[in-house]
């Protein structure tokens, strides 16, 4: 099946007892039984809930997966794989990453005795040399948040297999439609699902997908006796938004493409990042590991002035400003002081994350209007 119709069918069944083409949402919070322990496969909505079953289905089949398991927010889904490990154990994660990221990694789970290490990973040379005897995970996003860099998912996947390091693949960025981390070698792809699988902005949650039936089991294990599972309702809004993930990401993906050259010949624009121009570092591993260069971009202005900045985020009237990304809407985001805050500024400025940086989320909106709103703004 090709994704398109995996997007609308796989996993999806007519509601069995009226024959309802949309998946019901089942809105309970537990399941009568017979007599004790005899039910018919569900017992409390903690555990399981029939609209987050046939969610899980679909979203495992988009990402070329066994198991998915989703979560009541993408830090939720980070915070269960990062309950995978124990004290001790080291963690080496991409430089360049979300915010809440890098916040649960540093400030939750170094507490717990985790260590993390902050690698370039853009850079393949520099993996093998931070492997340590405690390694246990590497954790990567690329595209990453929000310099758009990318990392070479195959060439990282072969250095951790050979050293037995779990591999973890943060595709929000790219979504299922661009890419399938698993496929290239990954062992857990994770999700914020809130962006272009929800894609209307309307909803937060977080998902895992793999193959490994232990891990999985594991993770089932954790997220019961932890709890953050999402609502029904949430789980009904996200399988009625990936009906439509493919023809959303192909204009999000055409829209950016004409936004990022529009930018990269304006005057006052000195870096656009955006792995579909040519000149992007990561643009010759993106043609090969991606099926189309998404949604995101990221520019700074010539002179680096801040009130300069600040200005151009307060003028659009298109492009709204707000955290988060992959709705039909485009979204501007200062990420120093938003998605980014929590990162120590030395440390955001030594990774190449200025405080001048845009982000960009390119919505499906005609992209005239965009690049109006752009013109009108930085000018
Ligand atoms: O917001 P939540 O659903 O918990 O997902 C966290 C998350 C994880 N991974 C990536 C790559 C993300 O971008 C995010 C959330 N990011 C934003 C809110 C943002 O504006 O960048």
């Amino acid at each position: 099946m090709k994704f398109g119709t995996k997007a609308i069918h796989a996993g999806i069944e007519p509601d069995p007892t009226t024959g309802a083409i949309m998946t019901p949402i089942y809105q309970t919070s537990t399941y009568v039984q017979e007599s004790p322990g005899k039910h018919k496969g569900y017992e409390y909505a903690r555990t399981q809930n029939p609209t987050r079953n046939v969610l899980q289905n679909n979203l495992a089949a988009l990402e070329n997966g066994k198991h998915g398991i989703c979560y009541s927010s993408g830090l939720g889904a980070t915070d269960a794989i990062l309950k995978l490990f124990k004290p001790g154990d080291e963690i080496i994660a991409s430089n360049d990453l979300y915010g809440g990221t890098y916040r649960i990694m540093v400030r939750v789970f170094q507490e717990f005795g985790l260590k993390f290490n902050f690698v370039d990973l853009s850079d393949g040379t520099k993996l093998e040399a931070a492997i340590t005897p405690a390694t246990k995970m590497v954790w990567i996003e690329t595209p990453t948040n929000p310099l758009l860099r990318l990392v070479d998912i195959v060439a990282i996947a072969a250095i951790t297999k050979q050293h037995g390091i779990q591999l973890v693949v943060d595709n929000t960025f790219a979504s299922p439609y661009l890419q399938n981390p698993l496929d290239l070698g990954a062992d857990i792809v994770m999700h914020s699902v809130t962006k272009y699988l929800g894609g209307h902005s309307d909803t937060v949650m977080g998902a895992i997908v793999l193959n490994d039936d232990e891990t999985a089991q594991r993770l089932a294990f954790i997220q019961n006796a932890c709890g953050a599972v999402p609502g029904p309702q949430d789980c009904f809004l996200v399988l009625r938004g990936i009906k439509t993930l493919h023809v959303r990401m192909q204009r999000h993906c055409e829209n950016a493409q004409k936004v990022a050259e529009y930018l990269q010949q304006h005057p006052k624009v000195s870096q656009v990042h955006y792995p579909g121009l040519p000149s992007h570092i990561g643009h010759e591993l993106a043609k090969k590991q991606m099926r189309g260069f998404g949604g995101m971009l990221s520019f700074e202005l010539k002179g680096d002035s801040m009130p300069e900045a600040v200005r151009v985020m307060e003028s659009f009237e298109v492009f709204s400003l707000g955290e988060s990304l992959g709705g039909v809407e485009s979204l501007c985001t200062h990420p120093a002081s938003m998605t980014h805050a929590s990162i120590p500024k030395e440390e955001r400025i030594k990774n190449g994350l200025k405080d001048t940086l845009i982000r960009l989320s390119v919505g499906i909106e005609d992209v005239e209007d965009l690049i109006q709103d752009l013109e009108r703004a930085i000018d």
